[in-house]
């Protein structure tokens, strides 16, 4: 894939040059990830920072451009252009916008492989994307806040995570060492913590999942986990340590 696969039109919606002024794009990944502003981050943003983790995890180097949800700069033409579903995360790599977490961490699996954050056999594998798909698909867009909003239920997102985390509480036992699978950082990892933020936000009593609460404490110490945590962002400098 080279930088030229990017469309003429995305080109200049990044570098927001006009027809005649193309310029090179810029040599290292940007990331354009919803803005943190205090109230933002209250409400986790937690599909940029998957993909943020994984960046420092593989020691990848990028650029981080903030879009304001706020202020509905995901709805803006030029944003639509790099990503039509107007949803925040977009990378631009290796030529390309990138969309949707899933495929963006395995595009970086596949293209980065070292380190890994999968397996190395297919079972394992399998099994490690189970918990992100547990995580990805089934519980946490039913807690978007779009969602959310269309809830007459007041215990809405404790509920679905709750019942979430009971599936993948048992899948642990099953598959856990110091993390979701054995004793390596894989994406089931990096889908974790983000998501028992999201619980915590909403009120869910974890003690009832005692080692999603041990691997989350674990992970919350590696220096890849925490430079991703929203509050460490240059766009947040507001909330320390939430
Ligand atoms: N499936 C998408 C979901 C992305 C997503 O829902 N992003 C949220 C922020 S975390 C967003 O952009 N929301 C804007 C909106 O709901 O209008 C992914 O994993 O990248």
């Amino acid at each position: 894939m080279e930088k030229e696969d990017l469309t003429k039109e995305q080109l200049r919606t990044l570098q927001n040059c006009d027809e005649s002024g193309l310029r090179t794009p810029p040599p290292r990944l940007e990331l354009l990830t919803s803005s943190m502003t205090p109230h933002i981050q209250r409400t986790n943003r937690n599909k940029n920072w998957r993909v943020r983790t994984a960046l420092n995890f593989k020691g990848i180097e990028y650029d981080t451009r903030p879009v304001n949800l706020k202020k509905g700069e995901h709805n803006t033409p030029e944003y639509e252009n790099l990503n039509p579903l107007k949803l925040v995360p977009t990378l631009i790599i290796d030529g390309q916008a990138l969309t949707q977490s899933v495929a963006i961490l395995e595009y970086l699996e596949e293209t980065r492989p070292e380190p890994a954050l999968l397996p190395k056999n297919p079972i394992d594998r399998a099994k490690v994307r189970a918990i992100v798909q547990s995580i990805a698909s089934d519980i946490q867009p039913i807690q978007n806040l779009r969602v959310v909003k269309h809830s007459k239920q007041d215990d809405w997102g404790n509920y679905w995570i709750t019942s979430g985390f009971r599936a993948i509480e048992k899948h642990l036992k099953e598959t856990s060492g110091d993390y979701c699978f054995g004793d390596s950082i894989t994406l089931a990892d990096v889908f974790l913590v983000p998501q028992v933020y999201n619980a915590n936000r909403y009120q869910v009593d974890l003690t009832e999942f005692p080692i999603i609460q041990k691997i989350n404490a674990r992970l919350n110490e590696l220096q890849a986990f925490r430079d991703a945590h929203p509050s460490n962002q240059i766009d947040c400098p507001l909330i320390p340590g939430v």
